[in-house]
């Protein structure tokens, strides 16, 4: 690790131009590790562009310098280097993404299980609780003092990451660098106000709605809630307010795993799966051609919405019956 962190180091020293792009729907990470990276870039003095297809969810746009980041390609220039961060492949950035962008090279910053290794440098760690810890220990490596506004954006990715402290990958390492944010200047009740206690109302609306789809199968393992395009017209929100919906049936006593479905397209659902112990739904995912975490992964299917459902609930069937998982 420290030898790809050495060679980004002189990427970095040797380029003047810089993309940093992230994954569509991005999340506290996404953004939050993208700004962290930018900042300590233009300490540099270099030119950077910060890129998401889709826009910086309402809960991440108190991150400092989060109005800096742009939805568009066009007109950007040419790069020395693009980051590509917290995604396993280039798709995620949004599809014909890397059509788009001329690039001498290609760096991923990343920590899902399931890499395709497309870039000329990758660091990845399958085991950091965030890509903004991530981009912290580069940073570290580079001339660049930690400020604060670096450090809102690295806590940030952490505590989302980690669902503040409370999953499987709330390591030390995660205690202490949110500790050493702290140090740097970071409230934590600040960045928890913004993010988890400033939501819209129209979000509670929608929520009210999704958990009258709540349905319990398998015995009570495996719990699911849906949203539809029609309940989120009804309420007036979007995808960014179905944001952590998956962790009600996820939180059910007795329940495995837990998925959210949601309407993208014409009989098409994009299936958010959870797991709260030993079931692996990134390798569930896979098999629909999608992939993440051990406990957090998500794959798009076909179908009716109850044909969707029962797919994505037999498929987790098929692993929890299987003695050796
Ligand atoms: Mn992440």
């Amino acid at each position: 690790m420290n030898n790809k962190i050495q060679e980004i180091v002189e990427r970095i020293k040797s380029g003047n131009r810089f993309l940093i792009a992230t994954h569509i729907n991005p999340d506290g990470d996404a953004i939050g590790s993208a700004l962290a990276l930018a900042i300590a870039l233009e300490k540099m003095s270099k030119e950077v562009v910060v890129y998401d297809r889709d826009p910086v969810p309402y809960q991440f746009r108190f991150l400092p310098t989060a109005d800096r980041v742009v939805n568009t390609l066009e007109n950007v220039g040419t790069f020395d280097a693009a980051f590509v961060l917290d995604c396993s492949e280039l798709d995620r950035v949004g599809q014909g993404f890397s059509q788009k962008v001329a690039t001498k090279s290609w760096i991923n910053i990343d920590h899902h299980l399931t890499n395709e290794n497309f870039a000329h440098v990758t660091l990845i760690d399958k085991d950091a609780c965030s890509t903004g810890y991530l981009v912290y220990e580069l940073a570290k490596a580079l001339p660049v003092e930690i400020t604060k506004d670096m450090a809102v954006n690295i806590y940030t990715t952490i505590i989302v990451d980690t669902g503040s402290f409370r999953y499987s990958n709330s390591s030390n390492d995660a205690f202490r660098t949110a500790g050493e944010m702290v140090d740097l200047g970071v409230s934590p009740w600040d960045v928890a106000m913004h993010v988890y206690e400033n939501q819209p109302q129209k979000r509670l609306e929608l929520l009210s709605r999704v958990l009258n789809t709540l349905e319990v199968a398998q015995g009570g393992q495996v719990a699911s809630v849906a949203v539809t395009k029609e309940m989120m017209k009804e309420t007036g929100t979007g995808p960014d307010e179905t944001d952590g919906f998956v962790n009600y049936p996820r939180s059910i006593e007795g329940v495995e795993v837990a998925f959210l479905v949601r309407e993208v397209g014409d009989m098409e659902y994009k299936i958010s799966y959870r797991s709260k112990g030993t079931v692996n739904v990134a390798a569930v995912c896979q098999t629909f051609g999608g992939g993440g975490h051990k406990n957090a992964a998500g794959c798009i299917m076909k179908g009716t919405l109850a044909e969707v459902t029962t797919r994505a609930t037999n498929a987790v069937y098929e692993v929890l019956k299987s003695p050796c998982q």
